[in-house]
């Protein structure tokens, strides 16, 4: 099977087994690779109601037809698993050579079951696969455990690890790779945790199997000279992510103060033009010609790379306006394996309780010291409070009562990225029906909103949009597997991908072909959701209450007393469902699920309520 390896590595840690499956070529067609692999086999393999943090859950790395290939920005992996923050699908996309050195294994993805009696290091080089002793490193950060791996099986090696949020099962902890990457902010760094599997290291020597090889070697190295000459010319990498919070404090659009105000004027201090005067080094993931990751020295003098949304909610949302204090807490992040982006909203909610007078306690915005003391707490699940936040802040929220579920700036249980949507109600809705809960990754249109049409409309064409843009990164970027920013951010065409997959797999698609398997990967993600949340499919996709609350709204700037409208926002949702074909219940219909070839396996599944 060209295009694919054709092979799944299946790892039981409680019995210490191993084998490889092959997957049919009718599997690998129909959903692609990446996120269409795991959304599939999670669906098929667990039992709905089980503990995501328990040996039932089953965490995955899954590859796509593109991944690993020297092409543009094909260095990225997908981690999933049932989610420990919302109980339903969860995944994540990190930059790691282990996306490149899995497929010269030989396989498309890697299925981890059960759990370990003792930590573990699971190594895996071609067909040789070892349970290796990580007592050594459990109870350590992931720079020391980075180094340690480092040391015993050098640099080239694919390597995804955690730090100690990981292994204290923190619900926010994320899965970290030797290149100073991230992901997984569904938790999937405490599913790894759970598993006692502290890191997996992949060396591989195998060709990966293409149609035209020849070919696309030179399409890929060619769009590898092009991409770079585009970042040149646009110089996007010059600020990488991080450019954006300029614009986003002008279009009042940063957190500020747990999202409470979307403007501040001392922003410029940890803009990305502060950043890039800073910066000590520059990181990417394998096969990237555009290298984003911006590292500067934090207070302790210690080499931190920062993204944009690390600097906003650690940032401006917590009222901390000192870079170096900032990358301080991003470093912390990093060693702990704590998700930056919840982090910085679990702390701005704790600072906001306790300015309601909703929590007891001392902590208060623009407190970097405390931030940090907190991050450590958090990780360690130390006392009460340590323990209560590495839960989130939904459950924190439900904990500390006084109407604090209002202003826990989460949907479906994740927290929200680091844009204040009270003014922006298509990226509210891009919010709302994000599969995996509350991540910018899923539909981003704010531009467009801005642009393209009224920024306060709730128009069926923002509903359409944010569809467009969930094909776009579903059915391409998180199924073929690449980074999406060479499109979004240097303007490279989409339709490059259907050529390297038709090069790689000799087919003959179109990007229509992509935009039915993001469609169908959809369907199928919501009817997870749906059967570990039968009742609620609905009330699920709205955004955090606070951007409909008048008292949340700013009290001055263009955007004074504006916030979002609940009827407006469900005429809204309503148009979503109605162009996705789901019912009023935001449930597929039948019709929906014939069109995209599901109905048969739903029905032999067990019964659905789709199918009610
Ligand atoms: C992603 C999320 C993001 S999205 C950021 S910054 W971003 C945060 N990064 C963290 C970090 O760093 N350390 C840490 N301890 N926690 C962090 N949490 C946050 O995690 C990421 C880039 C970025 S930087 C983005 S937008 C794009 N995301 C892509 C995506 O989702 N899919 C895709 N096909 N391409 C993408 N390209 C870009 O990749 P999650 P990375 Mg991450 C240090 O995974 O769970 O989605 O969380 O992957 O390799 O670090 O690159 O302004
Ligand atoms: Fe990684 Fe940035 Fe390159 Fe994307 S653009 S592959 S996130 S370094």
């Amino acid at each position: 099977m060209n295009g694919w390896t054709g092979w799944m590595l299946r790892v039981d840690l409680t019995a210490r087994t191993f084998r490889k499956e092959p997957f049919s070529e009718a599997f690998a067609r129909t959903w692609v690779g990446g996120r269409g692999f795991a959304a599939k086999l999670l669906y098929d393999e667990l039992k709905p109601g089980i503990d995501p943090l328990g040996p039932e859950n089953k965490f995955i790395v899954a590859l796509g037809p593109i991944a690993g290939i020297p092409a543009p920005n094909t260095g990225k992996a997908i981690v999933a698993a049932k989610s420990p923050m919302t109980g339903g699908y969860g995944d994540g996309n990190l930059g790691t050579a282990a996306a490149v050195q899995l497929r010269k294994a030989g396989y498309d993805l890697l299925i981890v079951e059960g759990r370990a009696e003792r930590p573990t290091l699971l190594y895996i080089e071609d067909d040789r696969v070892e349970f290796l002793p990580a007592d050594e490193v459990w109870g350590e950060g992931t720079y020391a455990t980075n180094a340690w791996i480092y040391a015993r099986y050098g640099k080239a090696a694919g390597v995804l690890n955690i730090g100690q949020a990981g292994e204290n099962l923190v619900r926010y902890a994320v899965v970290r790779s030797l290149e100073g990457r991230s992901g997984g902010r569904t938790g999937m760094g405490a599913v790894m945790g759970s598993k006692r599997l502290k890191a997996i290291v992949v060396k591989g020597s195998k060709p990966i199997p293409q149609a035209d090889p020849a070919g696309m070697k030179q399409a890929g190295l060619e769009d590898l000279r092009r991409t770079h000459q585009l970042d040149k010319e646009t110089g996007w990498s010059t600020q990488g992510t991080t450019g954006v919070l300029a614009w986003c404090n002008e279009v009042s659009a940063l957190p500020v103060r747990n999202f409470r105000r979307t403007t501040h004027p001392e922003a410029w201090k940890v803009d990305g033009e502060r950043l890039n005067q800073a910066r000590i080094a520059t990181y990417g993931c394998p096969n990237c010609a555009m290298r984003c990751g911006i590292a500067i020295h934090d207070d302790e003098g210690r080499e931190s790379e920062l993204d944009y949304e690390n600097i906003g909610l650690l940032g401006p949302n917590l009222e901390i306006f000192d870079l170096p204090q900032v990358a301080s807490l991003n470093y912390l992040c990093d060693d702990y394996g704590l998700d930056t982006m919840s982090a910085g909203c679990v702390l701005s909610f704790y600072a906001d309780a306790i300015d309601r007078g909703a929590a007891p306690g001392d902590f208060r915005f623009g407190d970097a010291a405390g931030a940090k003391r907190l991050l450590g707490l958090i990780a360690r699940r130390e006392g009460e409070i340590g323990d209560l936040l590495a839960e989130g802040t939904r459950p924190a929220a439900r904990k500390f009562g006084h109407g604090s579920e209002d202003y826990a700036m989460q949907v479906k249980g994740l927290e929200v990225s680091a844009y204040n949507c009270k003014s922006i109600p298509g990226m509210a809705l891009a919010f709302g029906v994000s599969p995996i809960g509350a991540h910018h990754k899923e539909s981003w249109i704010i531009t467009f909103e801005l642009n393209n049409t009224s920024r306060d409309s709730y128009g069926p064409e923002k509903a359409q949009k944010v569809i467009e843009l969930q094909r776009i990164r579903t059915g391409l970027f998180e199924c073929l597997i690449s980074c999406r920013f060479p499109w979004v951010e240097i303007g490279w065409k989409v339709d490059h991908y259907p050529v390297y997959f038709n090069l790689v797999t000799g087919l003959d698609w179109t990007l229509d072909d992509f935009w039915t398997v993001a469609d169908r990967v959809y369907a199928l993600m919501k009817l997870f959701w749906l059967r570990e949340f039968p009742d609620s499919s609905r009330r699920l996709d709205y955004p955090p209450a606070a951007w409909f609350d008048p008292a949340n709204a700013d009290t001055d700037g263009p955007f004074a007393g504006q916030v979002l409208d609940y009827a407006k926002y469900d005429g809204l949702l309503q148009h979503y469902y109605d162009i996705r074909g789901y019912d009023r219940r935001g449930i597929p219909t039948l019709a929906t699920l014939e069109r995209l070839g599901l109905a048969a396996e739903v029905r032999a599944a067990e019964p659905c309520a789709a199918l009610t």
